[in-house]
């Protein structure tokens, strides 16, 4: 509240700061310099116990076998149909303890069920884990002033568990923009603010500001929103996830036999960019509006931002796999329809 937030969205059952008011001088500090983000929102599922490895690959379609202590990875997890639930980064904290880091789709109940019907010896639980972001250029700079050059050669997604004054913290190189950046995940809420703040004074010389998961920057970088891009019908090879799934992983993965038959038949529908004609910023609220091409419906426009780069209205189509890069489409929006032309993600 101190940092002037003026709007929040619930994800996971909790609130998440969207804005401080400043939506362009956000972005740019997300492109230019260094933004620190409150994402406690991004709950942490721990799987804890000798099972944990065993459940882990049970629930994410990715082969984990060759994953170190210390690493995260990008993982797709499936219901039995090999419908996305949700997109975590799975962090590997010990032999018998992984974090998944879930976006806003509840995870907790989805791995318990499947452990207990399964037999496994493995406690899940939700601790007491906030992660703190710092994203952009000059990030790194921020973090290895309060932590040390260490973390300079921290690798994608890795990670190393640390304290700063007392607070125990993990410090993780990843983030969802494509500015380059780091992850502190809180280990005691109680001194969240305590946090804020030598974030905030060490980010000082290097100009960072409040900001928040930016929309605009994720939709030029091309990074998928779960629930928000994917609907119930959504498979990982729809919405360009299918480099994270690994058909070969046991037979007991929870969807992997759906993964399959559909990686088998090839999916029907994918994610392409569509770039809308027009060069002022959209008005009209756009989500999942109906795309069409020789008016026929092929697809979605899930999510439209204006682009501060690109000087376009700019998002993401779910369509039919027929529909190709350079075709023009035409979206139906309230405000009347408007023409497009498709391309591959990201935009930049
Ligand atoms: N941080 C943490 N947890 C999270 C998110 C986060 N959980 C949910 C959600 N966000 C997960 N979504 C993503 C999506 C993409 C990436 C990170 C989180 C990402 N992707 C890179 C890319 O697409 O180029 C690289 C992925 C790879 O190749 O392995 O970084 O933000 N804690």
């Amino acid at each position: 509240m101190a940092e002037g937030v003026c709007a929040m969205t619930t994800y996971n059952l909790m609130l998440m700061p969207t804005s401080y008011g400043h939506p362009e001088e956000e972005y740019w500090r997300l492109i230019e310099g260094v933004s620190m983000w409150d994402v406690a929102v991004e709950r942490q599922v721990q799987l804890k116990g000798p099972d944990a490895g065993r459940l882990v690959q049970i629930l994410a379609a990715r082969d984990l076998s060759k994953c170190k202590i210390g690493q995260g990875k990008y993982v797709p997890i499936c219901n039995h149909h090999g419908v996305l639930l949700n997109d975590p980064i799975l962090l590997k904290r010990a032999e018998d303890c992984y974090w998944l880091s879930i976006a806003d789709s509840n995870i907790w109940f989805w791995a318990e069920a499947i452990a207990r019907e399964r037999g496994l010896d493995v406690e899940v639980s939700e601790p007491d884990v906030s992660p703190l972001a710092v994203q952009g250029p000059k990030a790194e700079n921020v973090v290895a002033s309060i932590f040390g050059d260490w973390v300079r050669d921290l690798k994608y997604f890795w990670f190393r568990e640390t304290e700063i004054n007392g607070i125990p913290v993990a410090v993780a190189r990843s983030g969802w923009s494509k500015q380059g950046g780091f992850e502190i995940y809180l280990m005691d809420g109680s001194k969240g603010t305590k946090l804020w703040n030598i974030v905030k004074e060490a980010g000082q010389p290097y100009g960072i500001g409040p900001g928040n998961p930016n929309w605009c920057e994720r939709v030029e970088s091309g990074l998928v929103a779960y629930g928000g891009d994917t609907d119930g019908q959504t498979n990982p090879f729809e919405v360009r996830m299918g480099k994270y799934v690994d058909l070969h992983v046991p037979d007991d993965t929870v969807g992997i036999q759906a993964l399959r038959r559909i990686a088998a038949d090839g999916p029907k529908r994918h994610q392409l960019g569509v770039v809308l004609e027009g060069s002022e910023p959209a008005k009209a609220d756009f989500r999942w509006n109906d795309i069409e091409k020789d008016g026929k419906k092929i697809g979605d426009l899930t999510n439209c931002t204006w682009s501060f780069r690109m000087r376009k209205n700019i998002g993401f189509a779910l369509v039919s796999v027929t529909a190709l890069p350079g075709d023009m489409v035409v979206v139906q929006r309230g405000a009347g329809p408007v023409e497009g032309t498709l391309c591959d993600l990201p935009f930049l």
